[in-house]
């Protein structure tokens, strides 16, 4: 099973998987940080499909198609806002993790990429972050032996380091 968790430092958006999560916000309509680098490579049929979505609650994931992407999908997922931990916090990151990997099962996707939900713009700490990520995708793959492959994807130096210590 460990063998299916990847690391990889870079950009979620080359990656040639089934699907890659993106860390959105409740609209569906795009943002900053990853949220705007997917909608630019994705190109504007992703913003036209995800208004119809009608948007998403934290903790809930949404699909769409890759569009220009080399991903066949995108699952849209809404971390929360960091507040200092005592907001439901952990659990609502724990239900991104949790609801996208279903979807992706769900949809028989094998092979996912996910980016740090919540640590940039909603600055949830990264180390705190990465634990419940970590269980979350382990947890599932134990139930779930149809996804075959599970990448985190780093950005920045801090997270590539706090993944590779955790994993
Ligand atoms: N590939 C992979 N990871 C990336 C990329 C990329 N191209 N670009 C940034 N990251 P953030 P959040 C990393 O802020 O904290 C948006 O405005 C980034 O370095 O993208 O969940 C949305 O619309 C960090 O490690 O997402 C929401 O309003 C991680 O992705 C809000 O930001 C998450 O940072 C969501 O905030």
């Amino acid at each position: 099973m460990g063998n299916k968790i990847e690391i990889h430092k870079g950009d979620i958006t080359k990656l040639s998987v089934d699907a890659i999560v993106n860390a959105a916000n409740t609209s569906l309509l795009g943002g900053a940080g990853v949220d705007g680098a997917i909608h630019r490579a994705a190109g504007p049929k992703l913003l036209e499909y995800n208004k119809k979505l009608g948007g998403c609650p934290t903790g809930e994931a949404r699909i769409s198609p890759g569009f220009n992407l080399p991903a066949k999908h995108v699952i849209s997922t809404v971390g929360p806002v960091w507040n200092g931990g005592n907001r439901n916090e952990d659990e609502l990151l724990a239900n991104c993790y949790r609801n996208s990997l279903r979807i992706a099962f769900e949809n028989n996707i094998k092979t996912i990429a996910f980016p740090s939900i919540s640590t940039g713009v909603y600055r949830f700490p990264v180390e705190r972050a990465s634990k419940i990520a970590v269980k979350e995708v382990k947890d599932f793959l134990d139930k779930n032996p149809s996804i075959e492959k599970v990448i985190f994807v780093c950005f920045d130096d801090k997270t590539y380091d706090v993944y590779k210590n955790i994993l």
